[in-house]
């Protein structure tokens, strides 16, 4: 048989239908990261960034609980539903950011800048958030940097996130982290110059993971939740959009009568993207692979992010 479009599609509705009816005989709620494949975006319940999806998973009241993300979700997904089983598709869809951070320095950090809290960014272990006091995500990063008396900050793992937090207050010191998304320093000054030649009406929208000198040409600083909200209250029909491909199909199915283009071709997270359908299927058949985080490990971490979740 010859593999065409059509048997394509044939092949993911199958794949579909059948996700249907074990997300109903599991009694599950599928969560999926807005850099998800598109046809797994589409067979979500909730779709968001890592901020929406925490949420979720603290408000759900289904005892299975997948999520289409990368594993730091997963656990944050698990801290904060302990009694949940909390299934990643795909073991080893990782997080090099999140790997970036060891435990022993954040203490070593600690004893150095007594008395600065530890601003830990979701994309991160459960140790590191453990070890820290309240986590962010990129969409309330200033929020909570703003809501903390102290004068001097730690900030972890994302450099280019905690320099852009540092230009929002400058009243503040951060002391950041040596840590970066692979995926977003590869857009450069001049992927974004190039594409806003070819179309000089489109807004620069990019992600606070890239570098400063890229945020400076850009009309929207924005995590993935805030490009979506800039999209639907502006007047503007073009973007230019600075960060992981994914997104390009979720605003386009929202909002198909403006036009989007991926600022490089290069804003590409592989481990975002080795969750198929076919994985999905897998993990409601089979239960696998199941997360968790040990106690005493997740008490702690819990109250980061709980603390992050009590700042609006
Ligand atoms: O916080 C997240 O979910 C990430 C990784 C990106 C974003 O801005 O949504």
């Amino acid at each position: 048989m010859k593999w065409t479009q059509k048997s394509q599609e044939k092949y993911n509705q199958d794949l579909k239908d059948k996700i249907v009816e074990l997300k109903k005989k599991r009694k599950a709620v599928i969560l999926a990261h807005n850099y998800q494949r598109p046809e797994v975006q589409d067979i979500a319940d909730i779709k968001g960034d890592s901020l929406a999806l925490s949420r979720a998973a603290a408000e759900t009241d289904s005892n299975v609980i997948v999520v289409c993300g990368v594993r730091f979700m997963a656990e944050s997904a698990s801290i904060l539903n302990p009694d949940k089983k909390v299934i990643l598709p795909v073991i080893e869809a990782g997080c090099p950011l999140a790997d970036m951070v060891n435990v022993d320095k954040i203490n070593e950090l600690k004893r150095r800048f007594p008395g600065a809290p530890v601003v830990c960014y979701v994309n991160s272990s459960a140790e590191a958030k453990a070890a820290s006091d309240i986590c962010c995500t990129s969409s309330n990063a200033v929020n909570v940097v703003k809501s903390l008396s102290a004068r001097r900050v730690i900030f972890l793992p994302d450099k280019n996130l905690g320099l852009y937090v540092a230009s929002e207050i400058p009243e503040k010191e951060i002391i950041c982290w040596e840590g970066f998304c692979p995926s977003h320093v590869r857009l450069s000054r001049e992927d974004l110059l190039q594409v806003k030649r070819l179309h000089p009406r489109a807004k620069i929208l990019v992600h606070p993971e890239c570098y400063p000198d890229v945020l400076k040409l850009a009309d929207g600083v924005c995590s993935t939740k805030q490009m979506f909200d800039y999209v639907a209250s502006s007047d503007c029909r073009e973007f230019i959009i600075g960060t992981e491909k994914g997104i390009i199909y979720g605003l386009s199915k929202k909002y198909p009568d403006k036009k989007f283009y991926l600022a490089s071709e290069r804003l590409l997270c592989a481990d975002m993207k080795l969750t198929t359908l076919g994985w999905v299927v897998h993990a409601l058949e089979f239960m696998k692979y199941e997360v968790k985080v040990p106690k005493n490990i997740r008490i702690k971490a819990q109250k980061a992010l709980d603390r992050m979740l009590e700042v609006r």
